[in-house]
Formats: structure tokens, sequence, C-alpha cells
């Protein structure tokens, strides 16, 4: 892996739970880290990002949730040779409401699809916002300039929005550890939750989770709650944007891999093959918890045995369920229900010299891990939904002996990269059934295939770089066209633009060559956009589509040669000469669709008619009654149903309904005008519905773009109006160099 150096001074890490404990020593009390993947994964950030001027190693800080009764240690016992701890206290009751309730009792069952175990609380919700207002308060303390702050998880998912607003210049990164769901879930949460907790998640510069699913999920649910542009994977914000991406979390491939042969774990190993008389072990372990589908797997198991009697006795389950939350009632009831069917299977089919499934309620060692990952010859990992499961990615590390099965749920985000795992679905009881028997019986030989094959992808995609792909996304912000959110590579669209012989420029008004303003009849193009307009007039053909009238366009654009089209294609004006009707239609339409019209501009104060030479429109941008959007879709289905003798188009446009006659189009114009000379080269920008009808028009290798968010036919994207600004100049000092 090619390791590139990041250029941060310091890393500070935020979750809720601090990786460390405090231990006695005969020296007196130590911090003493964890061993878990994000530790070491961190430990080879801070690796990489080299000492500080003088000579030493930075100091990792580590910022997260510390019992109350650990107030009284002094403050030195939070440092070590690596880490600063930064322990937060808070209220007990407000801890409860924040994490039990909000975080465990709402956000766990809802982001992982059960959502009638979803608590909502208005009560918990305030408790989140004052927990997160104390991780700030600890941070806050602790920022300095080159810092990069990495916040985890969905505890705090409010956090990152509250550090930009204490800290604008700070650089921040946010991991989510669990699904982040469709949005038909994501609404689930009443309004003004929902809108906190993306908004709070934007206030980071990189955003990243598992799968390019949950990547997508928050793409869209970032799109219905904020209406943001979205240019690749990038969201624009009017002031930064935000990268979104994928980075699939791993494991320490090499501990896993060498592990195995560690004198311990093979004493316990041996162990544990003679206390299960050589039978085949198919092996499971799991956190209590219902997301991890342990009650279907025992289902599957049972209908195994049901159906293959000649494995009796042949074959033991080894199932670890570690201890979790089992003060929580929900918790209770499905350890009662997994018990109850241990014991029910075990009594169905063990006998006096054999128990099907050996379970247990306890944490294991890590060397009873190992032992069990090294001697199981089937991992059963089943969970109903699972942001990544690392337990499977470790199973296929500790091999190294290149043998053993993995059955995996597609339900898990792991199954998206462990394409050789027996691929089932958890609640699917007979499909799980079938896989314990194809993996019981799998050739030695497929075995070592498909292992070697999950094994290879491990050991390139490890933590190490998980945590390097991450550091390494700040580099995308914020961007590599600065100043131009676009996914247009702009370096050979700029060489063929130069290198053309016929071009032709087919711009929208409203939104694309100028803002949008409240006020219309104000609305005018920069004195850098008329420059640039000027320039390129020289070397193309440079035409303004728009639906706005004839007298407007001739005046705003009175000293640049621009072929101007009015009025969606109704009116024609090449430079120089005078104005070219292209509608034929008779007027005959206009006094039904005003009648109608009038009656919503009486029902809604602030709203007026607009009358063009070709079309009429109803303009509502002023109007505050909350239903005006969806009375406008009424407006627009009425008008729709008058019959006239002219065939019409209702155009639902930004706060304006408007109709004219369909025989002519911003479509139909650019084709006329395409299709006069031989182009080489067109360019066509416009942000409105009405656009989409020249996109449509002009041929497939034409450089179509759409500025802002929603769907178009356009092939490219620019997030903002202020982006065509910096294209068209870039355009125009070209043709100035060419
Ligand atoms: C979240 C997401 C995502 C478990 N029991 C014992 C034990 N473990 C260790 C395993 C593994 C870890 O705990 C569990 O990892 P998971 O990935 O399954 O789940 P979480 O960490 O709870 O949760 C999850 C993860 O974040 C990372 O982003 O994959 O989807 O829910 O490392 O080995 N270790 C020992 N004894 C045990 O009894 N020693």
């Amino acid at each position: 892996m090619k390791v590139s150096k990041p250029s941060f001074k310091r890393l500070l890490i935020v979750s809720y739970r601090l990786p460390f404990t405090i231990k006695q020593t005969k020296e007196g009390l130590e911090l003493v880290q964890n061993s878990g993947g994000l530790v070491s994964a961190v430990l080879s950030m801070a690796e990489r990002m080299g000492n500080n001027p003088d000579g030493q190693a930075t100091k990792i800080h580590w910022v997260g949730h510390a019992d109350p009764k650990l107030k009284s240690i002094d403050q030195s016992v939070f440092e070590n040779e690596t880490f600063v701890a930064h322990p937060v206290f808070m209220d007990e009751a407000v801890h409860k409401g924040f994490y039990e309730g909000f975080s465990n009792d709402l956000i766990w069952p809802l982001f992982h699809y059960f959502p009638s175990y979803a608590s909502f609380s208005e009560p918990n919700f305030d408790d989140y916002q004052q927990a997160s207002n104390r991780f700030l308060e600890e941070l806050d303390q602790l920022i300095e300039p080159g810092d990069l702050v990495w916040i985890h998880d969905f505890q705090l998912m409010l956090l990152p929005r509250q550090v930009r607003e204490a800290r604008p210049d700070a650089t921040i990164g946010y991991f989510f550890h669990i699904p982040f769901p469709t949005y038909e879930i994501v609404k689930l949460l009443p309004r003004t939750w929902r809108q906190a907790l993306i908004e709070g998640l934007l206030g980071a510069d990189v955003i990243g989770f598992h799968t390019a699913d949950y990547v997508q999920h928050f793409i869209q649910s970032v799109s219905e709650v904020l209406n943001l542009p979205i240019i690749g994977n990038r969201i624009v914000l009017p002031d930064r944007p935000v990268v979104v991406k994928d980075f699939p979390i791993s494991v320490d491939f090499n501990k896993f891999n060498s592990s195995g042969q560690e004198p311990a774990v093979i004493d316990t190993r041996h162990f544990y093959h003679s206390e299960l008389r050589q039978n085949k072990v198919i092996f499971s372990v799991d956190r209590l918890d219902y997301t991890k589908g342990i009650t279907s797997r025992l289902l599957g198991y049972e209908r195994f045995l049901n159906q293959n009697p000649d494995w009796h006795d042949k074959v033991t389950f080894v199932m670890t369920v570690v201890p979790s939350r089992d003060k929580i009632e929900q918790y209770q009831e499905i350890k009662r229900e997994i018990e109850e069917t241990v014991g029910r299977i075990n009594g169905l089919f063990g006998s006096i010299g054999w128990r099907p499934i050996v379970y247990s309620y306890a944490s294991m060692t890590f060397t009873e891990l190992m032992a069990l990952y090294t001697l199981c010859d089937v991992a059963l990992i089943t969970p109903i939904r699972d942001g990544m499961n690392l337990v499977c990615k470790e199973f296929v590390a500790s091999r190294q002996d290149n043998r053993g099965v993995l059955i995996l749920s597609e339900l898990a985000g792991a199954a998206q990269e462990l394409k050789d795992a027996l691929i089932i679905n958890p609640t699917d009881t007979q499909e799980v059934a079938d896989a314990i028997k194809q993996g019981l019986h799998m050739a030695p030989e497929e075995q070592e295939r498909r292992m070697q094959r999950m094994r290879h992808h491990l050991q390139n995609y490890n933590v190490f770089r998980w945590s390097h792909d991450f550091l390494m996304a700040f580099d995308e912000v914020p961007g590599s066209q600065p100043g131009l959110e676009t996914d247009l590579s702009l370096s050979p669209f700029l060489t063929a633009f130069a290198e053309a012989q016929q071009r032709l420029l087919l711009f929208d008004f409203d939104g694309t060559l100028a803002p949008i303003v409240d006020d219309p009849a104000s609305a005018r193009p920069s004195d850098t956009l008329r420059e640039s307009l000027s320039r390129l007039a020289e070397a193309t053909d440079l035409v303004v589509i728009s639906g706005r009238n004839r007298a407007f366009l001739e005046k705003t654009f009175d000293s640049i040669p621009v072929h101007l089209v009015a009025e969606h294609g109704a009116f024609l004006k090449k430079p120089g000469q005078p104005w070219e009707r292209l509608d034929l239609s008779a007027g005959d339409w206009v006094e039904p669709i005003r009648t109608v019209m009038s009656q919503f501009v009486d029902r809604f104060p602030g709203s007026f008619i607009e009358e063009k030479e070709t079309a009429i429109a109803w303009h509502y941008r002023l109007v505050e009654a909350d239903d005006v959007d969806t009375q406008s879709v009424e407006l627009a289905t009425q008008l729709r149903d008058v019959s006239t003798s002219t065939p019409l188009a209702v155009i639902q446009g930004n706060k304006v309904v408007e109709v004219k006659p369909s025989q002519h189009s911003k479509g139909t114009v650019a084709l006329s005008i395409f299709e006069q000379i031989p182009y080489d080269f067109i360019v066509s920008i416009g942000d409105d519905t009405t656009d989409e009808d020249m996109f449509r028009q002009l041929p497939n290798w034409a450089y179509t773009l759409k500025v802002g968010s929603g769907a178009s036919y356009a092939r490219y994207r620019l997030a903002r109006q202020q982006d065509v600004e910096t294209l068209l100049k870039r355009m125009s000092d070209v043709l100035v160099t060419a």
C-alpha cells in the first residue's frame, strides 16, 4: 500500500467510550489502552502523521465519556506515553437519557430497521443535545489550529456541527459505525430531530460509512431534508463542500493471522478439540442484541438437525453470547427466548454423550476467541442487520490454514466484500440449514479457494488501509478544482473547447446566468459574467434561451452579440437582426387558462399573474401560506384539464406555474439552431425543468450541465449559479490564451 503523509499536527479522537482502563500498579494508577481495532488504527495513523518539531511522537488525544467516579482522580493519570485521555463527565440523568435513551433506545433500533423497538422521547432528545454540549466543552479547550478532529458514531451526530460553529476553520472527520438506513426510516424521526441530526453530521469535512449503500441512503436523506446540490461524492453547502464516502472498516490482519500460532492459543484449541469429542464445530459469537439474529440462527440449526439425522452426534454448535444491555427489558426478553430455544433443541436432539449446542452467556478472553476461530469448521454469522460485522473478518484473518467455511448474512455490511462466503438470508431458516449442510460437506479444495480469495482481500483492506483511506479523503476537500464545484473534468473539457472549430454555447437565464432573486425585474448577470460572455462571443455562437419576454432579454444583453430566445422558444433574435416569431398558435387558449389562475390569485394574496405575448404565468414566490406548494400542484392539474384547441404545456418552475403552447420549447429551438451549422463543440447549461427539453434534444456528445440538485438528463452538474460564472471565466481565459 502506498502511504502518503497527511498534513495534520495532532489527532483528536472523539467517541462515546474511552478505550482505556485505569489500572493499579506498584507505581500507582496507570492508563492502559484496550486492544481494539480502532485503537490500533489510530496508533498507525499517528505514526504516519510523524513527529512534532522537537522530534517526539505527537500524543493522540481521545475524548470520551467516563464514569463520574473517576472525577476525583488526578488529571495526570489520564496520560501515558502515547495517549492523553480527556474524560467527559456528565450528570447521570443526562447520561441515561442520552445513551440508554436516545442512542440505544431510538437510533440503534431505528437505524437497524427495528422501528417497533424505537422509543421516541422528547426529554431523551434534550439529553442527547446536552450530552453533545458537554463533549463540545471538553473539545473546545483542546482544539488547536492544524488538528484533525475525528468523531465517531451515532451517539455524537450533533457534534460535528457544534465544533464547526465553535471553530469554523477546524478540520473535522466523522465515521458512522452502524447502518445508515433508507429515508423511509429516517422520516419516522420528528422533522426537527431529523434535520438537527443531518445538519449535525454536515458540520464535518469528510463523512465516512461502511458501504456504498449507506452513503446513498445518507445522500438521499440530505436531499430530502435540505435539498442541497450533490456533485459526485461531495455535498455542496453554500460555504464549503462535504465529502461523503464508503470506507469499509476492517481488522488488523497480521495480528489475527499470527495469533493462532501462539502457545496459549494452541493449548486452548487442543483442549476444546478433545472436550468437543473431535466433532465438527460450528461457531458463533455475538453481543446479546436483537439485531444479531440469534434465535433465527438457532432455528436454522434445528432445521438442519431435523433434516440430517446422519449428522447427529457428529457436529456441535458452540454459541457464545456476550452479555450486553441486559438490564433493559427487551434484552432480557431475547435472552430468555434464546435460552429457551437452546434448551428445547438440546432436549429434542441431544443424548447422554452429545450436546448439539454448547451455549454460554459470557465474554471470552482473546485466547479463547482465537482458539475457536482457528478450530471451527463453520463460522455462522447471521445478523438481521449489522453495520459491518468484524467477527467474520477476524475469523477469515485467523485462518492461516486456508480452511473453514464462512456462512454470512446478506444483511451485514461485510457481505458486500466477502463474496466467497456462503451468503444467506438470516430469516430464511431453510437457507441457513442448507448452508450449514453445504459448509460441513465442502471439499477442502473449495474451502481453500474461497478462503484464499477472502484473505487476500482482507490483507489489502485491513484496518490500517481503512484509516489511511479516511485520512486521504481530506485531500479531496475543497475539491480538486478550487472554486468550481462540478463533476466535469475541466482540463479535457477546456482542451476540446480550445481546439474546436465551430462552438455553440446555450444558456438558460434565471438561476444560470443570473442568481435567483426575490424581485425578478432586478435579476442581472454579474459584471464578471458579462465580461466573460463578451469575450466568448468573439469566437463562439452564444444563445440565451429563457422564459423571459423579449424586452427584458434585449435590455439585459444590449451590448453583447448573443442570440436571444424569449418565452421558451416563441421568439428568436439573431445578433443585429429583428425578432422572429416562432410561435404560430392562435391566442384563443389564454382566456380559459386565465380564469382558472385568477381563482388562485384570489386564494393566495401576494401571488400574481404575468401575461407574456405567448404564455401566461402564476407567480407565488411571495406567498407565505404553508400549503401553497401543494396547491400549485393542484393548479397545474386543473390547468391540464382545461380543454383548448391549441395543445398546451403546463410547466411547474421555481415558485411559478406557467402555461404555453406545446408546439415550441427550449428543445425545439435548440435543435433548430444546432442543425443550421456543423458545430463540433456544444455546451448547454440550465437549472430549470424547461431546460431538460434542451438537454434532451442535443446530441449525446454535447456537454449538458444542470445547475443545482434534482434529477436531470444533463451529463454533468454544476453545484451553484456561481459555478457557472467560474466555468465561463475559465472558458473565456482559454480563448484569450489560445
Ligand atoms: C459496531 C457495529 C461494526 C466480541 N465478543 C468478544 C469479543 N468480541 C469482539 C469481536 C469484535 C468485536 O468485539 C465486535 O465487533 P462487531 O463489528 O461485531 O460489533 P461492534 O463493535 O459492537 O459494533 C458493527 C463495528 O462497530 C465496527 O465499525 O462492524 O457493525 O455495530 O472485534 O472480536 N472479544 C473478546 N471476547 C469476547 O467475548 N476478546
